[in-house]
């Protein structure tokens, strides 16, 4: 099943064509109405008028996390605020996290690249679906929500955790479609056997995850154990959230809706596309957003881009998994943390020293973080009382920059490795 035939499969030459189009409206829409595009513009000399093909693009500047950061709240809207319908913001950063508004086309255009996404992976309007991201100003929830509920699925926004109840919805209500993180969905399908139940005590067929990188192999595990078919979908808050891609049937790279999104894989280095089929860093353009239109958006993720048709029918480009990130953003339990935001806690602390590790773990499916520390007092290290303080006091430090709690190790001072060159602070140990 192909949604929507005409967007999804679409000769590639007619494909550039409708993109050039949508591309200098947006482009000459954002210069017009978001002075921080219009100052980039001009700073550099470029004009609207100067996009003339596809390749032009290369002309714009890239626009950062930083540059949505500057602009925070609402200073790259390109609406005015009347006619934003919904705010989402992304999870876990210091200081001020990334606001994105809809307006209502907006919303309909995310709807709608969810749906094609959806029914991309097997998913349809006879699905009963339980939506286990967490509900709020994460994009992960509502954006699946709206496209299974355009296809007239039925919702059951569980939400995440407390997930004795999801694999009590899961069984009672007969749900056929999982949406939820990789390693929760991990978690659940562990509690689901702790419980006694099996694959064919539910009525479970397809998982669609995303949101955090995932192997083949872990794909695999939870198909076995879900006895479903999985899909990996990928997306961001600041394009529009997920909706941006996903697997189809032939699980062979996630097709991206790129009449919506055009998709560059660029060499940052060198200043240079890649060519087809070798990694580089994604960035993106809306074509269509009108509340928040990003130009050359450096998503830091790593793939590559295949232009063959698929063999399932669509001509969109597929993108292969997220190979890794060129920064050092980790995603965990959903949230995206920045090792710079932990340092930043830990220099405020001064019975700490200068020098830490992050540690990545992964208990059962879940990821977890350990943070070694060392104490800069040797009398303090024999006195456990005053060593449990000082643990939740950096616990409770973090928690409340990044919202998740971390497990605190303290070490004595002098304990931890050093470097001559570029500090390594992040161990992961999660071998995946
Ligand atoms: O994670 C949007 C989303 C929700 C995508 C649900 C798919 C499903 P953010 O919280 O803004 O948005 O995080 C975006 O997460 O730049 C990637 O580094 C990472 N990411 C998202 N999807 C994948 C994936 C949502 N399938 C950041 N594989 C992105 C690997 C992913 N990494």
């Amino acid at each position: 099943m192909i949604y929507n035939k005409e967007m999804e499969c679409m000769p590639r030459k007619q494909m550039e064509s409708l993109q050039l189009q949508r591309l200098k409206y947006i482009v000459g829409k954002a210069y017009d109405k978001v002075p921080f595009y219009r100052k980039r513009f001009d700073e550099i000399g470029l004009k609207p008028s100067h996009i003339n093909t596809l390749k032009d693009i290369k002309l714009i500047p890239y626009t950062q996390k930083d540059d949505l950061r500057t602009n925070y709240p609402y200073s790259l809207f390109a609406a005015p605020l009347k006619d934003i319908v919904r705010i989402h913001a992304s999870s876990g950063t210091t200081g001020k996290p990334i606001v994105a508004g809809y307006t209502k086309n907006d919303l309909d255009m995310w709807s709608e690249s969810m749906a094609r996404t959806i029914v991309a992976a097997g998913g349809s309007g006879d699905d009963i679906v339980q939506i286990s991201f967490g509900y709020g100003l994460f994009t992960g929830a509502l954006g699946l929500h709206q496209g299974f509920e355009r296809l007239g699925a039925t919702v059951v926004p569980v939400s995440s955790g407390n997930t004795l109840r999801q694999v009590m919805f899961l069984k009672d209500l007969k749900v056929t479609a999982l949406v939820a993180t990789p390693s929760y969905a991990m978690h659940i399908a562990e509690i689901m056997q702790q419980q006694g139940i099996s694959k064919d005590d539910i009525s479970l067929r397809l998982g669609l995850f995303g949101s955090e990188a995932s192997t083949a192999e872990m794909h695999r595990a939870l198909s076995e154990q879900l006895g479903i078919f999985t899909t990996d979908n990928y997306g961001l808050t600041e394009i529009i959230g997920p909706g941006v891609s996903g697997e189809c049937r032939q699980k062979n790279g996630m097709h991206i809706n790129e009449d919506n999104f055009y998709p560059e894989i660029m060499d940052i280095e060198n200043n240079k596309e890649t060519d087809e089929g070798k990694y580089g860093e994604l960035v993106l353009t809306t074509l269509t957003k009108e509340g928040m239109p990003i130009l050359r958006y450096r998503t830091k993720d790593i793939t590559s881009i295949d232009y063959s048709p698929c063999k399932c029918g669509r001509t969109n480009a597929r993108m292969s998994k997220i190979k890794g990130r060129t920064d050092d953003m980790l995603k965990i339990r959903g949230v995206n943390v920045f090792p710079s935001q932990i340092e930043s806690v830990l220099v405020g602390l001064e019975e700490i020293g200068n020098h830490y590790e992050i540690h990545v773990k992964r208990e059962g499916y879940l990821d977890s973080l350990e943070i070694y520390v060392e104490v800069v007092s040797g009398a303090l290290l024999s006195d456990f009382k005053q060593l449990e303080a000082l643990k939740s006091k950096v616990a409770f430090a973090i928690k409340t920059v990044l919202g998740i709690d971390v497990k605190v190790r303290l070490v004595e001072a002098g304990s931890l490795k050093r470097f001559e060159g570029k500090a390594k602070r992040v161990v992961d140990e999660r071998n995946i």
